[in-house]
């Protein structure tokens, strides 16, 4: 650990690890003035004789609205959409732009959408959940029976297994942190416990998977083990406190907490219990990760530990030297985040972030540290650890795990590179 002055105003900056790491201290005690010099003076001192008013200022501005929308002038804040399919219509992906984004909760215009046949537009009072199979007594619920019953709301992330795959190909491509990672969102979800309503149908002898299926066009179904169900999923009818929006399952979709995002099945429609898994189109053809020697496992259900620096980040441009703070987000599937490390050189060297999660499980967990950057390359990467222990591996370690033509439930470290001229890239380290 060595000490630098802070020429301006004498505080010595705290390096904890390699190529201008400063301690999270400074996270705390940080006076922008004292750091005018480092950030390149483009706070301007004030000259309190010569206030400006603005226009808006002079008169009364816009009425109430009955639905709110963002600033015309954050227009660009928006999701990354991918091209329509002209063979598959409706399936199709739009990213969460998390480089534009702060803090632990995505808001519902922005969560991410995977559709296997597009959004279904779906009438409550015309939709009903269907719970059958090992079942003591079947029972239909309508939307209204389930609003009926006792919620609870949890914040949990939303991570699609074919996440991040992009960075399994061979060449590192120049790609935003939206377009690699974007498959990734987090909210507060509200809804019924399945176990409450299979204690209510009565489970039956010999019932050990519980297979979920979809009112969309693709009837996409999936299965998972009983005791997983009773544990911790829930049938979520609210999102960030509004009823869910169609791209995430109105009126109501399956919330399986922690596990890949395709076994939340949306447009919840039938829940039927069994002895074995339904081996749906969905959990054969995709989804399964292929190993070195060409078998594959059949089922990868928790996502792996995991994080990301979302600034600076791919595409951003690093406009002066001096202080930055790299900020970033990270989740495991298993635990909550313990310890989130950055790094400045590659990997050489490490500090402990501070974070800023909600320390709930299963949740996004935003990370911070700040970071003097004197003009040289660098690489930037960060490392998670959750509370079971799980290391978030570097790419080579993930690698030698899998196949190379596995591209599903790709959780390796990051490398973002900043060049001298500021350029942010992506980079495998
Ligand atoms: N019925 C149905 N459920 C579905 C899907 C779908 O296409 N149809 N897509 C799945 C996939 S692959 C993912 S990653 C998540 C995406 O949820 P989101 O669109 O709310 O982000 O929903 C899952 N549930
Ligand atoms: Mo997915």
């Amino acid at each position: 650990m060595s000490e630098i002055n802070n020429q301006n105003n004498k505080t010595p900056w705290e390096r904890v690890a390699g190529n201008g790491l400063l301690s999270r201290r400074h996270l705390l005690g940080l006076s922008l003035a004292g750091a005018t010099g480092l950030i390149g003076s483009r706070v301007l001192a004030a000259d309190a004789s010569r206030v400006e008013i603005p226009q808006w200022s002079k008169r009364p501005g816009r009425d109430p609205s009955a639905y709110g929308s963002p600033s015309g002038f954050a227009q660009d804040v928006r999701r990354l959409a991918g091209n329509p399919n002209a063979t598959l219509p409706g399936s199709g992906v739009s990213r969460t732009p998390l480089h534009l984004l702060q803090g632990n909760i995505t808001p519902n215009s922005l969560h991410f959408e995977r559709h296997h046949a597009g959004v279904p537009d779906i009438d409550p009072a015309q939709h009903q959940l269907l719970i059958h199979g090992l079942v003591r007594q079947p029972l239909r619920f309508r939307y209204e029976d389930l609003l009926a019953y006792p919620m609870q709301s949890r914040i949990h992330f939303l991570e699609c297994s074919g996440n991040s795959g992009a960075n399994t190909s061979p060449q590192a491509g120049d790609s935003s942190a939206a377009a690699i990672h974007g498959l990734l969102s987090c909210a507060e979800w509200t809804g019924v416990k399945l176990s409450t309503l299979l204690e209510e149908a009565g489970i039956a002898e010999g019932a050990s998977w519980v297979t979920s299926t979809g009112a969309d066009g693709a009837s996409m179904g999936r299965s998972i083990p009983l005791n997983k169900a009773l544990r911790d999923v829930f049938i979520a009818l609210y999102q960030n406190g509004e009823p869910i929006r169609p791209e995430q399952g109105y009126p109501m979709r399956l919330f399986v907490p922690g596990w890949e995002g395709n076994v939340s099945v949306k447009w919840l429609t039938q829940i039927k219990l069994s002895d074995a898994p339904a081996n749906f189109r969905d959990e054969t053809s995709r989804y399964t990760d292929l190993l070195p020697d060409g078998r594959a496992l059949q089922f990868t259900f928790p996502m792996g530990v995991k994080s990301l620096i979302t600034s600076p980040s791919g595409q951003m441009q690093l406009r002066r030297q001096g202080l930055h703070e790299i900020t970033g987000v990270a989740w495991s599937g298993s635990a909550a985040i313990r310890r989130v490390e950055v790094s400045a050189d590659g990997g050489r060297s490490w500090a402990d972030a501070h974070l800023e999660g909600t320390g709930q499980d299963l949740a996004l967990t935003r990370f911070r540290l700040p970071w003097l950057w004197e003009g040289g390359p660098a690489v930037l990467q960060s490392r998670a650890i959750d509370a079971a222990g799980n290391v978030q591996p570097t790419r080579q370690q993930f690698q030698e795990i899998y196949s190379p033509a596995n591209r599903f439930h790709y959780n390796a470290i990051q490398s973002w590179s900043v060049s001298e001229a500021g350029e942010v890239k992506n980079v495998y380290a």
